[in-house]
């Protein structure tokens, strides 16, 4: 059965990946799932009948079937037990890779998150000079760790696995903020990601949504 997901008709990141459709379509990707998508207006997305499939009126969603799940993260790991390529086989590394899908969503998103909203609606604030470096603070303590982690090694614990995929999705919030190219490894641990060839399919597919021309590759 082909999931029909959810993304915004017109994202505000004008096609550069960030909105929470990404990582779902990039799981799809790896694991070779065909879907479709349905594009929400903002309006549409506090109406009712979506409200049905997302108690909160956002998007990404999920349907397959009877089957209908919210949460990015909640989806990704329902993609990644459902195929093989997303999570080991092997159980102990299998836990260490839902680990970090955990570490990257409850971890490292929220810091990241609150710059992010400080940057976007909180410019004007009289306040804001001086909360934004304590923010940028907190985000730098995380990536300082996460780097500290990942070292020299391609992935997060061995193979590519669904922890990496949120992992890279976070840290991509943060392009051209100056503060993630201060980390060698974590930068190139985002270009890893990003060159891998499910993540230009749908990083390409979200894109075509933007700028309204079917994806090149
Ligand atoms: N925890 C939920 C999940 O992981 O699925 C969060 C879902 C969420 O925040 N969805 C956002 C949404 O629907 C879109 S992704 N917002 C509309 C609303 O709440 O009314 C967040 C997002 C939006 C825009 C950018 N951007 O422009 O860069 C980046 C990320």
């Amino acid at each position: 059965m082909i999931p029909t997901i959810t993304a915004f008709e017109r994202s505000p990141d004008r096609g550069r990946g960030l909105a929470r459709d990404m990582r779902v379509r990039w799981a799809l990707e790896e694991v070779g799932q065909p879907y479709d998508v349905r594009l929400l207006s903002f309006s549409e997305m506090k109406e009712a009948a979506h409200r049905m499939l997302h108690p909160f009126g956002q998007i990404p969603t999920y349907e397959e079937g009877d089957l209908v799940l919210f949460e990015s993260g909640a989806i990704v790991f329902h993609i990644a037990k459902q195929h093989t390529g997303l999570l080991p086989d092997d159980a102990n590394a299998r836990a260490r890779a839902i680990t970090w899908m955990f570490a990257a969503l409850s971890t490292v998103e929220p810091p990241i998150v609150e710059r992010g909203m400080a940057m976007l609606v909180e410019r004007d604030k009289a306040w804001h000079e001086e909360r934004l470096p304590i923010l940028e603070d907190r985000v730098r303590v995380r990536l300082g760790e996460l780097s500290n982690r990942l070292g020299d090694a391609d992935w997060l614990d061995d193979a590519f696995s669904a922890g990496d995929l949120l992992m890279v999705t976070v840290l991509r919030r943060l392009n051209g903020s100056g503060i993630l190219e201060k980390y060698t490894n974590l930068s190139a641990y985002v270009a890893r990601g990003e060159a891998r060839p499910a993540y230009k399919r749908a990083f390409d597919d979200q894109l075509a949504v933007f700028t309204g021309k079917p994806p090149t590759g």
